[in-house]
Protein backbone atom coordinates (compact mmCIF):
# COMPACT_ATOMS: atom_id res chain seq x y z
CA UNK A 1 0.00 0.00 0.00
CA UNK A 2 2.73 2.63 0.98
CA UNK A 3 4.29 1.93 -2.36
CA UNK A 4 1.14 3.05 -4.25
CA UNK A 5 0.54 6.18 -1.73
CA UNK A 6 4.02 7.13 -3.14
CA UNK A 7 3.23 6.36 -7.06
CA UNK A 8 0.02 8.69 -6.34
CA UNK A 9 1.75 11.80 -4.40
CA UNK A 10 2.15 14.57 -7.00
CA UNK A 11 5.83 14.85 -5.24
CA UNK A 12 6.88 12.09 -6.34
CA UNK A 13 6.31 12.72 -9.97
CA UNK A 14 9.54 15.32 -8.98
CA UNK A 15 11.76 12.84 -7.16
CA UNK A 16 11.72 10.53 -10.25
CA UNK A 17 12.25 13.10 -12.92
CA UNK A 18 15.67 12.88 -11.74
CA UNK A 19 17.80 10.72 -13.93
CA UNK A 20 20.42 7.74 -13.61
CA UNK A 21 18.91 6.21 -9.60
CA UNK A 22 18.54 3.17 -9.31
CA UNK A 23 15.00 1.12 -9.72
CA UNK A 24 14.64 0.97 -5.90
CA UNK A 25 14.90 4.03 -5.63
CA UNK A 26 12.91 5.32 -8.46
CA UNK A 27 9.58 3.30 -6.46
CA UNK A 28 8.45 2.79 -10.32
CA UNK A 29 4.71 1.78 -11.35
CA UNK A 30 5.38 -1.64 -12.75
CA UNK A 31 3.38 -3.76 -14.94
CA UNK A 32 3.77 -6.94 -16.27
CA UNK A 33 2.55 -7.76 -19.90
CA UNK A 34 1.95 -11.75 -20.39
CA UNK A 35 0.62 -13.78 -22.65
CA UNK A 36 1.58 -16.48 -25.56
CA UNK A 37 3.22 -15.73 -28.83
CA UNK A 38 0.80 -13.44 -30.84
CA UNK A 39 -1.64 -12.79 -28.45
CA UNK A 40 -1.07 -9.09 -28.87
CA UNK A 41 1.13 -8.22 -25.80
CA UNK A 42 2.96 -5.57 -27.84
CA UNK A 43 0.19 -4.11 -29.44
CA UNK A 44 -2.21 -3.64 -27.07
CA UNK A 45 1.05 -2.12 -24.93
CA UNK A 46 0.85 1.04 -27.89
CA UNK A 47 -2.40 1.61 -26.86
CA UNK A 48 -1.53 2.16 -23.36
CA UNK A 49 1.37 4.32 -23.96
CA UNK A 50 -1.43 6.04 -26.51
CA UNK A 51 -3.74 6.81 -23.59
CA UNK A 52 -2.07 6.26 -20.36
CA UNK A 53 1.89 7.90 -20.62
CA UNK A 54 3.39 4.60 -20.04
CA UNK A 55 6.89 3.43 -21.53
CA UNK A 56 6.96 0.25 -23.10
CA UNK A 57 9.61 -2.39 -22.23
CA UNK A 58 9.55 -5.04 -24.33
CA UNK A 59 11.86 -7.51 -23.24
CA UNK A 60 12.23 -9.19 -26.97
CA UNK A 61 12.75 -5.71 -28.50
CA UNK A 62 15.66 -5.27 -25.91
CA UNK A 63 17.50 -8.96 -26.66
CA UNK A 64 16.36 -8.30 -30.19
CA UNK A 65 18.47 -5.01 -29.72
CA UNK A 66 21.49 -6.98 -28.37
CA UNK A 67 21.73 -9.10 -31.41
CA UNK A 68 21.88 -6.12 -33.52
CA UNK A 69 24.55 -4.44 -31.43
CA UNK A 70 26.76 -7.20 -32.08
CA UNK A 71 26.71 -6.88 -28.02
CA UNK A 72 28.91 -10.14 -26.22
CA UNK A 73 26.07 -12.26 -25.71
CA UNK A 74 24.51 -11.67 -29.07
CA UNK A 75 25.19 -14.92 -30.67
CA UNK A 76 24.24 -16.52 -27.51
CA UNK A 77 20.40 -14.08 -27.48
CA UNK A 78 20.60 -15.09 -30.96
CA UNK A 79 20.23 -18.82 -30.74
CA UNK A 80 17.93 -19.14 -27.91
CA UNK A 81 15.31 -16.97 -29.76
CA UNK A 82 15.65 -19.23 -32.60
CA UNK A 83 15.08 -22.08 -30.15
CA UNK A 84 12.12 -20.60 -28.69
CA UNK A 85 13.83 -21.13 -25.34
CA UNK A 86 14.03 -18.40 -22.55
CA UNK A 87 17.21 -16.42 -22.56
CA UNK A 88 19.35 -16.53 -19.31
CA UNK A 89 17.96 -14.41 -16.40
CA UNK A 90 20.50 -12.21 -15.65
CA UNK A 91 21.02 -11.21 -18.47
CA UNK A 92 17.34 -9.80 -19.48
CA UNK A 93 16.64 -8.15 -16.09
CA UNK A 94 20.17 -6.04 -16.35
CA UNK A 95 18.78 -4.93 -20.04
CA UNK A 96 15.04 -4.28 -18.00
CA UNK A 97 16.87 -2.33 -15.44
CA UNK A 98 19.22 0.01 -17.27
CA UNK A 99 16.15 0.80 -19.45
CA UNK A 100 14.34 1.70 -16.45
CA UNK A 101 17.05 3.67 -14.61
CA UNK A 102 17.53 5.66 -18.10
CA UNK A 103 14.11 6.20 -18.40
CA UNK A 104 12.40 10.20 -16.89
CA UNK A 105 9.42 8.00 -16.69
CA UNK A 106 7.85 6.15 -13.88
CA UNK A 107 5.32 4.53 -15.11
CA UNK A 108 6.69 1.46 -17.04
CA UNK A 109 4.60 -2.10 -19.04
CA UNK A 110 7.27 -5.04 -18.95
CA UNK A 111 6.16 -6.93 -22.06
CA UNK A 112 7.21 -10.68 -22.74
CA UNK A 113 8.71 -10.86 -19.01
CA UNK A 114 8.91 -12.55 -16.53
CA UNK A 115 8.56 -15.83 -18.91
CA UNK A 116 9.25 -18.31 -16.26
CA UNK A 117 9.48 -18.80 -12.13
CA UNK A 118 13.29 -18.33 -12.41
CA UNK A 119 12.60 -14.74 -14.21
CA UNK A 120 10.13 -13.52 -12.02
CA UNK A 121 12.46 -14.48 -8.87
CA UNK A 122 15.72 -12.76 -10.73
CA UNK A 123 13.86 -9.15 -11.22
CA UNK A 124 12.95 -9.38 -7.90
CA UNK A 125 16.19 -9.89 -6.36
CA UNK A 126 18.35 -7.96 -8.73
CA UNK A 127 15.32 -4.65 -9.14
CA UNK A 128 14.34 -5.49 -5.97
CA UNK A 129 10.92 -4.18 -6.54
CA UNK A 130 7.12 -6.45 -7.51
CA UNK A 131 4.63 -5.51 -10.37
CA UNK A 132 2.18 -3.33 -9.14
CA UNK A 133 -0.27 -5.57 -11.41
CA UNK A 134 -0.03 -7.87 -14.32
CA UNK A 135 -1.91 -8.24 -17.67
CA UNK A 136 -2.51 -11.58 -19.24
CA UNK A 137 -3.48 -11.89 -22.52
CA UNK A 138 -5.20 -14.98 -22.87
CA UNK A 139 -5.82 -16.22 -26.56
CA UNK A 140 -6.53 -19.80 -27.89
CA UNK A 141 -3.58 -21.12 -29.51
CA UNK A 142 -5.26 -21.64 -32.87
CA UNK A 143 -5.14 -17.87 -33.32
CA UNK A 144 -1.78 -16.95 -31.85
CA UNK A 145 -0.31 -18.97 -34.62
CA UNK A 146 -2.05 -17.27 -37.26
CA UNK A 147 -1.08 -14.35 -36.11
CA UNK A 148 2.40 -14.92 -35.59
CA UNK A 149 2.21 -16.41 -39.24
CA UNK A 150 0.45 -13.42 -40.74
CA UNK A 151 3.39 -11.08 -38.83
CA UNK A 152 6.12 -10.87 -41.92
CA UNK A 153 8.66 -8.30 -40.30
CA UNK A 154 10.97 -10.75 -40.57
CA UNK A 155 11.49 -12.30 -36.93
CA UNK A 156 13.57 -15.52 -37.19
CA UNK A 157 11.27 -17.04 -34.55
CA UNK A 158 7.93 -16.47 -36.63
CA UNK A 159 8.33 -19.94 -38.66
CA UNK A 160 5.74 -23.18 -37.41
CA UNK A 161 9.04 -24.80 -36.03
CA UNK A 162 9.85 -22.42 -33.50
CA UNK A 163 6.50 -21.04 -33.13
CA UNK A 164 5.64 -24.21 -31.84
CA UNK A 165 8.32 -24.73 -29.04
CA UNK A 166 7.33 -21.08 -28.25
CA UNK A 167 3.78 -22.25 -27.60
CA UNK A 168 5.27 -25.03 -25.26
CA UNK A 169 7.61 -22.98 -23.42
CA UNK A 170 4.90 -20.74 -23.03
CA UNK A 171 2.50 -23.73 -21.25
CA UNK A 172 5.47 -25.27 -19.24
CA UNK A 173 7.21 -21.81 -17.73
CA UNK A 174 5.37 -19.03 -18.10
CA UNK A 175 1.61 -20.43 -16.94
CA UNK A 176 3.16 -20.64 -13.60
CA UNK A 177 4.17 -17.36 -13.40
CA UNK A 178 0.68 -16.47 -14.20
CA UNK A 179 -0.85 -18.34 -11.68
CA UNK A 180 1.38 -16.95 -9.11
CA UNK A 181 0.09 -13.57 -9.59
CA UNK A 182 -3.58 -14.98 -9.96
CA UNK A 183 -3.05 -16.34 -6.29
CA UNK A 184 -1.51 -12.64 -5.30
CA UNK A 185 -4.66 -11.59 -6.35
CA UNK A 186 -2.69 -9.16 -9.28
CA UNK A 187 -3.81 -10.95 -11.87
CA UNK A 188 -5.79 -8.94 -14.89
CA UNK A 189 -7.32 -12.05 -17.24
CA UNK A 190 -8.16 -10.32 -20.66
CA UNK A 191 -9.72 -11.89 -23.35
CA UNK A 192 -7.30 -11.42 -26.24
CA UNK A 193 -9.74 -12.50 -29.20
CA UNK A 194 -10.87 -9.48 -31.18
CA UNK A 195 -10.56 -6.29 -32.68
CA UNK A 196 -7.42 -4.14 -31.40
CA UNK A 197 -10.04 -1.74 -30.04
CA UNK A 198 -12.48 -4.19 -28.85
CA UNK A 199 -10.01 -6.01 -26.63
CA UNK A 200 -8.69 -1.96 -25.41
CA UNK A 201 -11.55 -1.82 -24.19
CA UNK A 202 -10.60 -4.07 -21.67
CA UNK A 203 -7.50 -2.98 -20.86
CA UNK A 204 -8.73 0.70 -20.82
CA UNK A 205 -10.55 0.40 -17.00
CA UNK A 206 -7.77 -1.16 -15.31
CA UNK A 207 -5.79 2.00 -15.91
CA UNK A 208 -8.77 4.58 -15.70
CA UNK A 209 -9.34 2.89 -11.92
CA UNK A 210 -5.66 3.96 -11.28
CA UNK A 211 -5.92 7.15 -12.54
CA UNK A 212 -9.07 7.64 -10.70
CA UNK A 213 -7.09 7.44 -7.50
CA UNK A 214 -4.54 9.81 -8.66
CA UNK A 215 -6.62 12.64 -8.73
N1 LIG B 1 -2.50 -8.58 -33.98
C1 LIG B 1 -2.41 -8.09 -32.73
N2 LIG B 1 -3.62 -7.98 -32.15
C2 LIG B 1 -4.50 -8.46 -33.06
C3 LIG B 1 -5.91 -8.62 -33.07
N3 LIG B 1 -6.67 -8.29 -32.04
N4 LIG B 1 -6.50 -9.16 -34.17
C4 LIG B 1 -5.75 -9.51 -35.25
N5 LIG B 1 -4.42 -9.35 -35.33
C5 LIG B 1 -3.79 -8.84 -34.24
O1 LIG B 1 0.76 -9.26 -32.38
C6 LIG B 1 1.16 -10.31 -33.24
C7 LIG B 1 0.57 -10.07 -34.63
O2 LIG B 1 -0.85 -10.10 -34.52
C8 LIG B 1 0.92 -8.69 -35.21
O3 LIG B 1 1.08 -8.79 -36.58
C9 LIG B 1 -0.30 -7.82 -34.85
O4 LIG B 1 -0.51 -6.78 -35.77
C10 LIG B 1 -1.42 -8.85 -34.91
P1 LIG B 1 1.76 -8.67 -31.26
O5 LIG B 1 1.10 -7.53 -30.61
O6 LIG B 1 3.10 -8.47 -31.86
O7 LIG B 1 1.77 -9.91 -30.27
P2 LIG B 1 2.82 -10.29 -29.11
O8 LIG B 1 2.03 -10.95 -28.05
O9 LIG B 1 3.65 -9.13 -28.78
O10 LIG B 1 3.64 -11.39 -29.91
P3 LIG B 1 5.20 -11.72 -29.89
O11 LIG B 1 5.43 -12.63 -31.03
O12 LIG B 1 6.02 -10.47 -29.81
O13 LIG B 1 5.29 -12.49 -28.51
P4 LIG B 1 6.44 -13.37 -27.94
O14 LIG B 1 6.20 -13.39 -26.50
O15 LIG B 1 6.53 -14.69 -28.60
O16 LIG B 1 7.76 -12.58 -28.41
P5 LIG B 1 8.84 -11.72 -27.64
O17 LIG B 1 9.35 -10.73 -28.58
O18 LIG B 1 8.31 -11.26 -26.33
O19 LIG B 1 9.95 -12.81 -27.36
C11 LIG B 1 10.62 -13.43 -28.44
C12 LIG B 1 11.65 -14.42 -27.90
O20 LIG B 1 12.64 -13.70 -27.14
C13 LIG B 1 11.13 -15.48 -26.93
O21 LIG B 1 10.56 -16.58 -27.59
C14 LIG B 1 12.41 -15.84 -26.18
O22 LIG B 1 13.20 -16.69 -26.96
C15 LIG B 1 13.09 -14.49 -26.07
N6 LIG B 1 12.79 -13.82 -24.79
C16 LIG B 1 13.45 -14.26 -23.64
O23 LIG B 1 14.25 -15.19 -23.68
N7 LIG B 1 13.20 -13.62 -22.48
C17 LIG B 1 12.32 -12.59 -22.36
O24 LIG B 1 12.13 -12.06 -21.25
C18 LIG B 1 11.64 -12.16 -23.53
C19 LIG B 1 11.89 -12.81 -24.73
MG1 LIG C 1 5.72 -8.69 -28.86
Amino acid sequence: MWRRLSFFCPKSSLRLAKDGISCKEKNPFITFVLGGPGSGKGTQCEKIVENFGFTHLSAGDLLRKEISSNSENGAMILDTIKEGKIVPSNVTVILIKKAIESSKNYKFLIDGFPRSDENRIAFEQIIGVEPDIVLFFDCPEEEMVKRVLSRNQGRVDDNIETIKKRLQVFHSLNLPVINHYLERGKLHKINAVGTVEEIFENVRPIFAAYKKIMK
